[in-house]
């Protein structure tokens, strides 16, 4: 069986990493049985992140990598039903998903207060008391590193928001009326918007970013919905 690599439960979601709730939507919609493996360690993955998956003796790293091994071992495709054009439509919006609004909520959650707040208890208010100082500084400066070289870190607090209402409008624009985002049917592109979409709706984490969100009723409904159908 799938073992699948991810964090524990948090912030009223399966996983505080959407990329980890990625790979547990992708392997319910291809309906394949798994294994959680539980850690707040990411360098158990084989690249320093989570998630990883550990199936037939290989170790995989990468939500989207690990979308592709499960394309091609089980013969899935999470775009059945698309046109060229439509999944030309559902690569690019995951692509802004993956590669720079979630950079935008890290931001929010690591640099802004009270979201740090929230972030030091929850991941390191469990450790020891001399750790328990030392980490969360350690662990923010890796994190404004990243941010930094992403390249998100270098914009203005109002350039970021701006850019963060952009996205959520984007995302609610493009899914309209439509019960998922390509359509009637649940596709690949859900297993990235859904759990971004949660990421900023449904986590306690204060951000102009989740404003937007919550005006766009279809995104909060679209969201519910993508609970209820996967994590019932
Ligand atoms: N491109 C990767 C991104 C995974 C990722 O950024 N994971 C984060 C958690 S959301 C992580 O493990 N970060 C730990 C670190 O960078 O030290 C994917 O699609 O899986």
């Amino acid at each position: 069986m799938i073992k699948l690599i991810k964090f524990p439960p948090a912030f009223n979601l399966p996983d505080p990493s959407p990329f980890c709730m990625k790979v547990m939507v992708l392997l319910k919609m291809a309906g394949i049985a798994y294994e959680a493996v539980v850690t707040t360690n990411p360098g158990k993955g084989p690249k320093g992140k989570l998630p990883a998956i550990e199936d037939g003796g290989r170790l995989i790293g990468d939500s989207e990598v690990i979308r592709w091994h499960i394309e091609r071992t089980y013969g899935i495709d999470f775009d059945k039903g698309l046109g060229p054009t439509e999944r030309a439509v559902a690569h690019a919006f995951a692509r802004m998903i993956e590669e720079r609004t979630y950079w935008i909520e890290v931001h929010n959650r690591w640099l802004t207060e009270p979201n740090w707040s929230t972030i030091r208890q929850t991941f390191f208010g469990g450790l020891p008391p001399i750790v328990r100082s030392l980490v969360p500084i350690l662990a923010k400066r890796k994190v404004r590193s990243y941010l930094d070289g992403q390249g998100i870190g270098r914009h203005s607090d109002e350039e970021r928001r701006e850019m963060g209402i952009r996205d959520m409008r984007a995302l609610a624009t493009h899914l309209g009326d439509k019960p998922f985002f390509m359509g009637a049917a649940p596709t690949g592109a859900d297993a990235t918007v859904y759990p971004f979409a949660a990421a900023v709706v449904d986590t306690p984490f204060a951000s102009p970013m989740k404003d937007e969100a919550l005006k766009q009723a279809n995104l909060v409904a679209y969201t519910k919905r993508m609970r209820e159908r996967f994590f019932a």
